[in-house]
């Protein structure tokens, strides 16, 4: 609101006091000069005059929250609070509340009456006139007296007074009746002096909403209204809340009386025990309490009960506002709880099952309800609906883990009830955090898989295969090739690591193999685990030439290396692209290396015309449909199994860290050893 300052008009303290409700007024005013008091201990003079009421019909918002039903409903919680702070005063015992057909809402208390005496400096205008057409001059400056103020609550009743069509104040003091009549906050009548009553004292407003702010369709709902009145009731022990409604607005709203009185002495307790009425307890007694302090400085009053079947809530009030979001006087309440406990279950050996016990544990199947009674409280937040005064927390929580501390030791039975409850409900939630732990480790596993890998969509890895292409190009033929439910493709560019020469930092620092080694699941070298591995085939398809080859041994070098068992396990093969298509009138063959090319010439081709012989430069080149048709394709493609033989077992070791070692002289000396066999065919690049 404070952004808004510019908003208002008016003196420094106007802007203050509208920005931050009448708390700030009254701050603002007590620094102002002091008139004589009259004999009923007020001055008019002490009421410091901000603004008039026209930016709260511009822009109501401001003032009550909006124009909706709720800030409809917020023009009665700021009468009734004006009645409930006569009465928390000690000044009235009884409040009537009254909706009328029409859309009247009437409230009454028995208090001192809203003085009428002529304010000093308008000598021609009351202080009740004055209150009742001037923002935050409504102040109660007595800091003996509580104050119901604070953000948007408090705003004072001139802002109800704007926002109604017709409002009404009558005030019997002095045994003289008055009476003003206002319409959206402009006076209508001066202060009238009825006549003389005897046995009638305090004030009644009686106001109608203004259909131009509200909405012609918008009204009072009894069910509502009741709630908020009977409430307040159980917040201040000491009042009488008596309801009345039209009986013709009450079809459909179920069980609202037409008429009826509360009074709850025993308070928050009641208001709980009402609330949970019916629910599983987990220890038969309630831990209620209530602390008033003379001077009526820092009181309070609590009711707390367990459930078992339930979740918790949690109610709060300061000076009878609500607080729905809570504050520092909740969060007094909960520490106050939880340490309480922990000296009992220190005091019973349980400290180390307690430990692990949060504010949240022990709220959690929870029913509570607070209600602070503190001087010039402070709201924060959004709506205002959160109390901010420092002071109420450390009140309530001194006073809370004392009270609770002989509850618990006053009957140790159901105080261990409670501990075992409040332990296993954090031993509850470790357990869930930690299988929630495990689900999110599962599913960023299966996130963590390489942006590059098409993955098939079939979960188990019996039945799917996984090829590992040589290019991005051949990649994507692949992918348009497979099968999409058991065959997953992920491409690698180029060649990959030797891991054979290569040191370990390198291995793991390798894209290439560590997305290889992501898409497989199986882990390398003393972690490998069978169990784990996404697939049951692992398909090396490269080209049909030499770079081809070249990678093929490669990554075999890799799996031999890193993944022995792999390869025992019979899962890893080699793809067999052709390397020719032989194409005769209609008739078309593949062929895989020139050997086979000649054999089919021979064989299937043989004497009947031109034969065309295209040669693939590799995967990339052949359309997906050929590409699955010789290649991919379960039902007629080949595939080589890569095997160590029992008996060549030792020499493969020695061979493979010969060719693909970090030895160069080794590798010259076989291939001199070799050179004899070396056929023109494989030096072709
Ligand atoms: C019926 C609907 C809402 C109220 C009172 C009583 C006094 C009061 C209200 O005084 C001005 C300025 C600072 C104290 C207080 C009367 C003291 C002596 C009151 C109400 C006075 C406001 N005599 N009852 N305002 N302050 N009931 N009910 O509004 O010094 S408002």
């Amino acid at each position: 609101m404070t952004d808004n300052d510019d908003l208002f008009g008016g003196s420094a303290p106007a802007k203050r006091a509208a920005a931050s409700g009448r708390a700030a007024s009254a701050r603002a005013a007590r620094s102002a000069p002091q008139g004589t008091p009259g004999e009923s201990g007020y001055d008019a003079s002490t009421i410091e005059v901000l603004e008039g009421l026209e930016p709260v019909r511009r822009r109501p918002g401001m003032y009550i929250g909006g124009t909706d039903e709720k800030a409809l409903h917020h023009l009665f919680a700021e009468v009734i609070d004006n009645s409930m702070d006569e009465a928390v005063a000690g000044h009235a015992s009884f409040i009537e509340v009254e909706l009328e057909e029409g859309g009247w809402l009437s409230v009454t208390d028995n208090g001192r009456g809203i003085p009428v005496d002529p304010h000093p400096k308008f000598p021609k205008k009351s202080a009740l006139e004055v209150i009742m057409t001037t923002l935050h001059a409504g102040g109660k400056f007595d800091s003996k007296v509580y104050e119901t103020s604070g953000g948007l609550h408090g705003v004072g009743v001139s802002v109800v007074n704007a926002l109604s069509e017709t409002l009404e104040v009558e005030v019997a003091r002095g045994q003289t009746l008055y009476r003003q009549v206002f319409s959206r906050g402009i006076p209508k009548t001066k202060l009238e002096t009825v006549g003389r009553v005897l046995n009638r004292r305090g004030t009644k407003v009686r106001f109608k909403p203004d259909a131009q702010i509200f909405g012609k369709d918008a009204h009072f709902l009894p069910r509502r209204l009741f709630k908020m009145a009977r409430s307040k009731a159980y917040l201040f022990g000491g009042v009488e809340i008596r309801w009345k409604c039209a009986p013709s607005l009450l079809e459909g709203a179920d069980n609202v009386p037409a008429e009826a009185t509360f009074k709850f002495p025993n308070g928050l307790k009641d208001y709980l025990l009402h609330d949970i009425e019916g629910k599983e307890l987990v220890t038969d007694q309630l831990f209620s309490g209530k602390i008033t302090k003379p001077g009526s400085h820092g009181s309070l009053e609590w009711a707390v009960a367990w459930m078992s079947q339930e979740d918790g809530f949690s109610i709060s009030y300061c000076n009878t506002v609500p607080t729905p979001e809570g504050g520092t006087h909740e969060n007094g309440l909960r520490i106050a709880l939880l340490r309480a406990l922990r000296d009992h279950a220190e005091r019973v050996g349980q400290q180390k099952r307690m430990a692990a016990v949060t504010t949240d544990d022990v709220m959690a199947t929870c029913a509570s309800m607070l209600s602070v009674f503190i001087r010039e409280p402070e709201f924060q937040g959004q709506t205002k609906d959160k109390l901010a005064t420092v002071e109420a927390g450390r009140i309530v929580e001194s006073a809370i883990r004392d009270t609770f501390d002989h509850w618990l030791a006053a009957s140790p039975q159901q105080a261990n009830k409670l501990l075992d409850w409040v332990i296993d409900r954090a031993e509850e939630r470790l357990r869930r955090r930690q299988e929630k732990e495990v689900a999110r480790k599962t599913a960023t596993r299966k996130l963590r898989l390489p942006g590059k890998l098409a993955d098939c969509t079939n979960a188990g890895a019996k039945g799917s295969e996984l090829f590992i292409v040589e290019g991005d190009s051949a990649g994507g033929s692949a992918k348009q090739a497979r099968d999409r439910a058991t065959q997953a493709v992920l491409p690698l560019r180029g060649k990959i690591l030797n891991v054979a020469s290569a040191g370990r930092d390198k291995l793991h620092q390798n894209q290439q193999i560590s997305d290889l080694v992501q898409a497989l699941g199986c882990g390398t070298g003393s972690h490998y685990k069978d169990a784990d591995l996404r697939y049951e085939k692992v398909v090396i398809m490269t080209d049909a030439d030499v770079d081809g080859a070249h990678i093929a041994s490669l990554l075999i070098t890799f799996f031999y290396r890193q993944m022995p068992r792999l390869i025992d396990g019979g899962h890893l093969y080699l793809a067999v692209p052709p390397l020719y298509r032989l194409t005769q009138g209609t008739k078309s063959a593949y062929a895989r290396d020139d050997a086979d090319r000649d054999r089919l010439l021979k064989t299937v081709f043989k004497g009947n015309g031109k034969v065309e012989i295209g040669r693939f430069k590799g995967l990339g080149e052949m359309l997906p449909a050929q590409l699955k048709e010789t290649t991919m394709d379960p039902r007629k493609r080949l595939l080589l199994k890569v095997v160590v033989e029992a008996e060549a077992r030792p020499e493969t070791g020695d061979a493979v860290e010969r060719l693909m070692g970090n030895k160069p002289e080794a590798r010259f000396t076989f291939i001199q050893e070799r050179a004899a066999f070396a056929d023109e065919a494989a030096l072709d690049i």
